[in-house]
């Protein structure tokens, strides 16, 4: 089979240099052994009515294509919809949804793009494999190019309540044109059924075992949750220990205990509670100032959009609060750093940490708790205070589990794991280190595709079983500057 893997941003990045997303950080390493074709965005535009040309490189078995999307829809598709409505949406934070409908036009119009540009990669025994949210409708437009060929769809983020997607604009339109997709992969079950509850509630459409059955033929749904390479960050764990950055880090410490948090500045992923709670914890329990620091490492992330502008300054007012409040003239409570670190010295870092803290408010997977687990030191490894709200959860069932939205509890938590003894960390953290073994990235990519291959069928000869509506929606049909807010 000839694979062509598809997502918004493609990563050409190195262990030693920084990977800030995680979807990127997780195809990198399979997609090299592949030999797949991953096509995405060259990050530059291109103006007018251009068609699509991909820019070819070679990367490890199979290559990367690098598309210029269009500049007149590149703002409305990314920071437009998929960023302003689908992202909150999913995220459970309906509130934040701002878009318009020239955004909705440009989010088609860019995956209607795509879709013409993956023509080119299609060859008879050709499967696509659609990444995430920025491309829901890019299943569609290749069955409007006459593509039959297998297509898959996994969503990194979460599915929320029906009512929480449905207040998408155009929500309807869109989970419909998700149908034409033969998988739908999820990171978790509570995805998955969230899904299928909106797909059976929304549609009238029969459901068994995971599949929907509609006028566009069988859609399977399923649950894949995303994995790491463990064996490769251990190794990069053990070996950066004596990494620059990392000695520096250790040689500053002088005894001191540190707890480490790595995120995209992110609404979703719960920093001004987790800071909240440190604060809590310092005022609360003053054996742990001088004693019990924080290094946050929070790289900036979609800063063109209101709610994240908002989010950096409010992130850094609180964390000079909570110094100004806590610190001494030799002792800093929070180190706040907004730089990327590669792959190899991140690991040395989580290492370095007693305690990781992982709180998102939601979140699809969180590979950071992952990757923090994977690179501590077996003979005396840190704990993990985890978010009950993140995919991984699931999983990692015997890291400290906390809800962010309680910053007592979490505060009382993190001291917990300040103070635990060495077996204790050790059965915790035995525990879930097999169970990363047991779901790694390669297993993950290995299962998608060859249980993609399996649902391989005729779509064109199913029967209608799904009630014809109208299209609500033509590309050519939204007038400019039109709000929908
Ligand atoms: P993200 O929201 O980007 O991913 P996450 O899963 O934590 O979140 O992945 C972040 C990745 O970027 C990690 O590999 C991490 O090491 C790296 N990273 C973050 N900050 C960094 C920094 N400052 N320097 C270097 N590296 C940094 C989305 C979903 C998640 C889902 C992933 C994968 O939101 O829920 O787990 O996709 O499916």
């Amino acid at each position: 089979m000839n694979l062509v893997v598809v997502s918004n941003r493609v990563a050409r990045g190195k262990a030693n240099e920084p990977m800030t997303g995680g979807l990127a950080a997780a195809l990198l390493p399979v997609v090299e052994n592949s030999g797949a074709i991953w096509v995405g965005s060259s990050g530059s535009l291109c103006e007018g009515n251009r068609e699509p040309f991909a820019e070819m490189e070679s990367l490890g078995s199979g290559a990367l294509a690098l598309l210029d999307l269009p500049a007149a829809h590149y703002g409305g598709y990314y920071e437009g919809f998929a960023n302003s409505a689908l992202w909150p949406a999913m995220h459970s934070r309906p509130d934040l949804i701002r878009a318009t409908r020239d955004d909705y036009a440009s989010y088609r119009e860019v995956n209607a793009f795509m879709a013409r540009a993956l023509l080119r990669f299609r060859k008879p025994d050709t499967a696509f494999w659609v990444q995430d949210y920025h491309f829901l409708a890019l299943g569609e437009e290749l069955r409007a190019l006459g593509v039959a060929a297998p297509i898959g769809f996994f969503l990194h983020i979460p599915w929320p309540a029906r009512h929480v997607i449905g207040a998408v604009p155009h929500a309807r339109e869109l989970i419909e044109a998700m149908l034409a997709y033969d998988l739908i992969g999820f990171q978790t079950a509570e995805d998955l059924e969230n899904f299928l509850g909106y797909v059976q509630h929304e549609f009238d459409l029969p459901v068994h075992d995971g599949v929907i059955l509609s006028r566009r033929g069988r859609t399977r749904a399923a649950v894949f949750p995303i994995g790491i390479d463990v064996e490769l960050f251990a190794q990069h764990a053990a070996k950066s220990v004596s990494h620059p950055e990392v000695s520096r880090l250790r040689r500053s410490l002088n005894g001191e205990r540190l707890a480490i948090g790595v995120d995209r500045l992110d609404y979703s992923k719960g920093l001004i509670n987790r800071i909240r709670a440190f604060d809590r914890m310092w005022s609360e329990r003053p054996s742990l100032l001088r004693t019990a620091s924080l290094l946050q490492i929070a790289t900036p992330s979609r800063g063109t959009i209101e709610a994240y502008g908002n989010l950096q300054s409010e992130v850094a007012k609180l964390v000079s609060d909570v110094n100004g409040r806590h610190g001494e003239i030799d002792w800093t409570p929070i180190r706040y750093l907004n730089k990327g670190y590669g792959q190899a010295v991140l690991a040395g870092l989580y290492r370095t940490a007693q305690v990781g803290v992982v709180t998102p408010l939601q979140d699809g997977m969180n590979l950071v708790a992952k990757e923090y687990v994977a690179a501590q030191n077996p003979a005396d490894p840190g704990v993990l205070v985890l978010s009950k709200f993140a995919g991984a959860a699931n999983e990692l069932d015997t890291a400290l589990l906390v809800n962010p939205n309680d910053i007592d509890g979490m505060a009382r938590t993190i001291a917990t794991a300040f103070a635990m003894p060495l077996a204790e960390r050790r059965m915790r953290w035995e525990a879930m280190m097999a169970t990363l073994r047991r779901g790694t990235i390669q297993q993950w990519f290995a299962n998608f595709v060859e249980e993609l291959q399996d649902t391989q069928i005729d779509k064109s000869a199913m029967p209608s079983l799904m009630p014809d509506t109208p299209a609500l929606w033509s590309r050519h049909s939204a007038p400019a500057g039109a709000r929908m807010h």
